[in-house]
């Protein structure tokens, strides 16, 4: 079983990105849980992805990297006794460490699983977000198997070398991929990555 964490900023995408990495199994027959956890008590990413169909469970009231690891492993293991997923795609909040979620399902014993996780920036704001919370912003992107650049349809050339080059700096990785969810820009050469990650 495939597992993705698809983490990032608040704002930056994930939940776009999610729809369509989601969609792109479902068309091949493969199927596709999700998992969303939202710190406010409105589940508007819940509702959203239920809306289109899928099996999505819901983990509010706190954060699954921290106060909710054991609620996260009991979601899992329900999932996977319950419906035999080929995929599970999880979406933290923009505040979660996305590494701390990968100790926390490595710790579900007999799990037969290939994890990875997908970081998202958003192109547009980074900058901002990169000089108010340099050392979360580094701590949260660090882990990732994967960077996504997303919103390069609003971000100037010059903010996306910025991103690049703040990315690169300091987390020392320049495999970054830009795409935009919203208008499919790179989304294809992007789904495609993360499936064959
Ligand atoms: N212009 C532009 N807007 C985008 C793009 N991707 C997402 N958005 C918009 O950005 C906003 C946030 O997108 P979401 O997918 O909800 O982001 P998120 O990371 O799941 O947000 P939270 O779960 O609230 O942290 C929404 O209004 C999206 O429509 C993009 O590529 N370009
Ligand atoms: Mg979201």
């Amino acid at each position: 079983m495939r597992i993705h964490v698809l983490g990032g900023f608040l704002g930056s995408g994930k939940t776009t990105i999610l729809m369509k990495l989601a969609s792109s199994y479902a068309r091949e027959g493969r199927k596709v849980s999700i998992i969303v956890n939202e710190a406010g008590d409105i589940g508007v990413d819940g509702a959203t992805i239920k809306g289109d169909g899928f099996n999505t469970t819901e983990l509010p009231d706190g954060c699954i990297c921290c106060s909710l690891t054991v609620s996260l492993q009991e979601a899992i293991v329900n999932i996977v006794d319950q419906l035999h997923p080929d995929v599970i795609i999880i979406e933290p909040t923009g505040l979660a460490i996305p590494s701390r979620i990968v100790e926390a399902i490595d710790g579900i014993k007999d799990l037969d699983k290939e994890m990875d996780i997908i970081g998202v920036v958003d192109a547009h704001r980074f900058g901002i977000f990169a000089d108010k919370k340099p050392t979360f912003i580094t701590e949260q992107i660090r882990g990732s198997d994967l960077i996504l650049m997303n919103k390069i349809d609003v971000a100037t050339p010059e903010q996306q070398e910025s991103v690049r080059r703040w990315i690169a700096d300091n987390i020392g990785r320049s495999d970054i991929i830009g795409v935009s969810a919203k208008t499919g820009d790179g989304m294809e050469e992007a789904l495609e990555a993360i499936r064959n990650d």
